[in-house]
């Protein structure tokens, strides 16, 4: 039954591509979270999914954190009022940083994979208020569970 076999085959790619989904961030100078900031400020996506960082607001852009990824994974950085889509396929732990406003504290964090978020790392090289902005994401992260 070749024709029965090709739409098993088209269902079962039409449901892979379903599974790998898209999250949208905002880049904002004011939020429900103050003054320059991702909407949402946390993702927990699945491996394989894609977060778009979009340029609600000006003067933005979304870039990885030196040293604050997965190893093996790729760093990245947007342009200043650039839309990106990023796709996370290594499991792990992904600060992002807006690069003008990272001294305002400019910054989410991206869980791919289940992992528990206490176990995240944050680097302490940060500058103070964005440290705290991560801290106050993963306490907050920790206690929704
Ligand atoms: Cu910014």
């Amino acid at each position: 039954m070749p024709i029965r076999y090709a739409a098993a085959l088209l269902a079962t790619l039409f449901c892979t591509a379903a599974l790998a989904e898209v999250h949208e961030v905002k880049m904002l100078n004011r939020g429900a979270g103050g003054a320059m900031v991702y909407e949402p400020d946390y993702l927990a996506i699945a491996t394989g999914d894609t977060v778009k960082f979009i340029a609600t607001q000006p003067s933005h852009n979304a870039a990885s954190v030196l040293g604050f990824l997965p190893d093996g994974a790729e760093p990245f950085k947007g342009r200043i009022n650039e839309e990106i889509e990023v796709k996370f396929d290594v499991p792990g732990f992904y600060g992002i940083q807006c690069i003008p406003h990272l001294a305002m504290g400019m910054v989410m964090l991206i869980q791919v994979g289940e992992l528990p978020v206490g176990d995240v790392q944050i680097p302490t090289s940060l500058p103070a208020r964005a440290r705290q902005r991560f801290e106050q994401i993963v306490e907050r992260a920790s206690s929704a569970y």
